[in-house]
């Protein structure tokens, strides 16, 4: 995958127009004290610093300067294109390895942040002899110098990738390593429950499960249940992770009519779905995100549930279908002048997030009165009137806390923020521990035992990154931006 010999740059910020816009470079340490950094070789081709003019140039004192700036100092001077043109005021730090982000020798150009001045700097770098970094390259090199673990390196991408503060804040814990220090003290109790079975294998190697004495047995089923307990806690913190960092999907469901996209527009505040009385309006599903007190909250708008023979319309309604089982709650929007049909009972049966938002109140005829009995909360609005949306909102803002156990103290959780990746291995490691604990009750031979508890150290160690795991690598980084 990514070599390790070469000087890599990238643009640090993004290519487009800004007050600052930064050159990153990164490359292996000269261990040489005596020769300049090839890192500050390709700096001298695309930075002049500002009192370097080509008279001064002639005493000892700058010569040496020039040979290697001043480290962990802001330079004011010139970026020069690959011509030697000068193209914009700027200042140029290097930052020698090993106490930097990759753990080599850094240095940043600060440039005004212009497309063109940012793209002719990134030019002029590259015709230096630095190489395009590759996604997630600096993060990598930061992973394979020792400077972060592989749960810290996603960290990175998570934080810039944060839909919210909480989100962001999450990123932030396992970036200062307390995520990794969670992992290693799981470790640490699996290296103690197999030392634990090891003394005894000690005793005799033709000893089995059934032999363990009563002592040992009991404190290794006291290291299961907390092995367990830690284990459990990570995969529930997952879901509040994954609630705060990508935002809880909240789909509109209902038969056509109801009034689903007016209801949408009328959270999102403006017009985004279209509206008609023609049944069928919404073929397609339509996403907006809205921030719900510090939540994100991901709102979909689905085509209306009814039979057709419209291959199209057919083909939205069996994805209204599929959105509906992956929501982390369901708006089921019904037209309140009809009576639920069977069909809608036992949907709202089978999907118990809920809430049944009755909807184009202002038609209601007060003196006819229908009973919703198969729904957990019901919430009379008029999406056309704009009536009951703030009370909708508010009312959907404590149902996804419950469901998504958000309104535990935050703080106490915040180191514990697994993502998707970190979760399966962890689901993983819970799997096998409870194929161990079978083995034990089975009395199964010390040495299988014995295997079950490597195989959860691996997922636990493929959690935090070991260096061998070159597919893992591969994926990880691959998913991150240029320039991270
Ligand atoms: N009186 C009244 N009419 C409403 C209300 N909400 C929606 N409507 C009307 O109901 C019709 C259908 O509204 P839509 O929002 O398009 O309904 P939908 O559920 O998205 O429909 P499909 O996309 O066809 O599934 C439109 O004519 C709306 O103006 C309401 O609260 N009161
Ligand atoms: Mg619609």
């Amino acid at each position: 995958m990514y070599d390790k010999t070469s000087i890599i740059v990238a643009p640090a910020t993004t290519l487009g127009q800004s007050a600052i816009g930064i050159i990153r470079l990164s490359g292996p340490i000269e261990t040489d004290k005596q020769k300049q950094a090839a890192i500050l070789q390709i700096l001298f081709k695309v930075f002049r610093a500002k009192y370097l003019s080509s008279a001064d140039l002639n005493t000892n004192k700058e010569r040496e300067e020039r040979c290697c700036l001043k480290p962990w100092t802001l330079h004011r001077g010139v970026a020069l294109d690959s011509h030697g043109q000068e193209i914009d005021d700027v200042l140029a730090v290097y930052m020698p390895g090993p106490r930097t982000f990759t753990g080599e020798d850094c240095v940043e150009i600060h440039c005004h942040g212009s497309r063109v001045i940012l793209e002719t700097v990134l030019e002029a770098c590259l015709n230096a002899g630095a190489r395009m970094a590759l996604p997630g390259e600096f993060s990598y090199r930061a992973f394979m110098n020792g400077r972060i673990d592989l749960a810290q390196a996603e960290a990175v991408s998570e934080l810039v990738s944060a839909s919210s503060v909480q989100g962001a804040r999450l990123a932030k814990a396992k970036l200062d390593g307390a995520f990794g220090q969670r992992i290693a003290l799981l470790k640490e109790k699996l290296l103690s429950l197999k030392a634990k079975l090891c003394v005894v294998l000690d005793f005799s190697l033709e000893l089995s499960g059934d032999e363990l004495d009563n002592v040992s047995e009991a404190e290794i089923k006291q290291n299961i249940a907390e092995l367990e307990t830690g284990l459990k806690a990570l995969t529930k913190a997952y879901q509040r992770a994954r609630a705060w960092r990508d935002g809880c999907m909240v789909v509109l469901v209902g038969s056509v009519n109801a009034g689903k996209s007016s209801l949408m527009n009328a959270m999102l505040g403006r017009r985004r779905s279209l509206v008609h009385d023609i049944p069928g309006t919404t073929r397609d599903y339509i996403e907006e995100s809205i921030n719900l007190n510090g939540l994100n909250v991901r709102l979909v708008d689905t085509a209306g549930l009814r039979q057709t023979d419209d291959l199209v319309e057919a083909d939205g309604v069996e994805f209204s279908r599929e959105l509906l089982s992956q929501a982390d709650y369901v708006l089921f929007v019904k037209d309140a002048c009809f009576d639920l049909s069977e069909e809608e009972k036992e949907l709202l049966l089978t999907h118990p997030d809920h809430i049944l938002v009755l909807n184009k109140q202002d038609l209601l005829d007060t003196s006819r009165s229908i009973v919703y009995d198969a729904c957990n909360t019901k919430i009379y609005i008029s999406a056309k009137k704009s009536e009951g949306i703030d009370t909708l909102l508010d009312v959907l803002h404590e149902k996804l806390l419950l469901k998504m156990e958000l309104g535990k103290s935050f703080e106490q959780n915040s180191d514990l923020a697994p993502n998707l990746r970190q979760n399966k291995l962890i689901q993983a490691a819970l799997e096998e521990l409870n194929l161990f604990d079978l083995d034990l009750e089975n009395k199964m031979p010390i040495e299988i035992l014995s295997v079950r508890i490597d195989i959860i150290l691996d997922k636990l160690e493929e959690i935090i990154g070991k260096t061998d795991l070159d597919e893992v690598l591969e994926k990880v980084f691959g998913d991150f931006c240029i320039g991270k």
